[in-house]
């Protein structure tokens, strides 16, 4: 008995020391290998929470202690706007020695938005284009154009499509420039006018919605419960890989159409009141050994920054040209700028319009 309580006392100091790290993700964005690899190799138990969308993200961090100690904003806007309003931690680069092997182009490129690459590093990168099941959609509508935006946007096409099915993604922040793009636009216009040309395009094509889908698109996808969907390219060949799985004939393909396809930076970043930071960086850290990050990519079919995983992706991923899109093609992407507060306000209010008017 004497024995058994001085374990106890023994066990009671240890407990409190368990180490944590709270970790708020895109929901379908990890290994969970990784995940198992990360708690056993350290000892620090992940916490790990997931979101949908870059105003779910917003709302959380924009507000401060949020709770997490490590978050995954896409580089414009959320990012750049978090990076400006002084809430995030600057990265101690002398603890994250693997952030050596990051792409030096890549890393450039999100340095527009977080000058010095002081806050942030490359977790994964995409774009946002069309998922479509060819089969399903050849029955409805064996015309429609397969490599534009007009599928979805030109109202005549939409129509069509939407007897199998479109989903949305839910987010004023990433369809808007899209559209605006498709419209011989800048995707950063702040124009009244262009927002009210973005929002009559979107308006012309609400009846034809089925859904909008926060999370769940894969699923959906991978049902075959849905033809046409707007979405993160790595969740479209997600939801092909599962589609394949489950051997029922579902066929999906990703599209980035040819007037233009937003390509965008994830970012890994601590908040600035983040309760665990030394915790923080050690995950940072552990993500990005080549070996980890190439068992994340495989996973969820989204390229990565860290060159020396190449070896390590399977070859069917890496010959996807919507994961690793060949030259002609990146050609066709664009990027996005910040948004002045007002002009982002009233694209959520044109959002909210857009999706009550159903
Ligand atoms: C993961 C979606 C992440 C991409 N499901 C958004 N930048």
């Amino acid at each position: 008995m004497r024995l058994l309580l001085a374990f106890m006392l023994m066990a009671v100091p240890a407990m409190a020391q368990q180490r944590v790290v709270n970790v708020y993700n895109w929901s379908d964005y990890i290994d969970p290998y990784a995940v198992a690899r990360f708690e056993r190799e350290t000892g620090i138990k992940l916490l790990y929470d997931v979101y949908d969308s870059l105003e779910i993200l917003e709302g959380k961090l924009l507000a401060g202690k949020s709770g997490y100690d490590v978050v995954v904003p896409t580089s414009e806007p959320s990012f750049s706007k978090l990076v400006r309003s002084g809430a995030l931690l600057p990265l101690d680069r002398a603890k994250l020695p693997n952030a050596a092997g990051l792409d030096a182009a890549l890393m450039q490129q999100v340095a527009t938005s977080d000058p010095g690459n002081a806050h942030g590093v490359i977790y994964l990168w995409g774009t946002i284009g069309l998922g479509v099941n060819e089969a399903r959609l050849r029955a409805v509508a064996p015309d429609a154009p397969r490599d534009s935006w007009d599928l979805l946007f030109k109202p005549e096409w939409a129509r069509k499509a939407a007897r199998c099915g479109i989903t949305m993604m839910d987010s004023a922040i990433d369809v808007i420039p899209t559209v605006l793009k498709y419209l011989g636009k800048s995707p950063d216009s702040a124009d009244a006018g262009d927002l009210a040309l973005v929002e009559k395009t979107l308006k012309a094509i609400r009846p034809a919605i089925r859904s909008f889908a926060s999370g769940g698109a894969i699923e959906t996808m991978a049902a075959g419960e849905t033809c046409v969907v707007l979405s993160y390219s790595g969740d479209v060949i997600q939801a092909a890989a599962r589609a394949e799985e489950a051997g029922k004939g579902v066929k999906l393909r990703y599209i980035a159409p040819q007037e233009g396809a937003q390509l965008w930076f994830d970012m890994l970043a601590i908040p600035k009141d983040a309760p665990h930071p030394a915790e923080a960086l050690e995950f940072i850290n552990f993500i990005l050994r080549p070996d980890v990050m190439a068992g994340i990519t495989n996973q969820v079919r989204y390229p990565n920054a860290i060159p020396a995983t190449a070896k390590d992706i399977a070859p069917d991923i890496a010959g996807d040209p919507g994961v690793y899109p060949p030259a002609e093609q990146r050609a066709r992407f664009f990027t996005i700028g910040p948004v002045p507060p007002e002009a982002a306000r009233a694209r959520s209010r044109l959002w909210a319009r857009f999706k009550g008017n159903g």
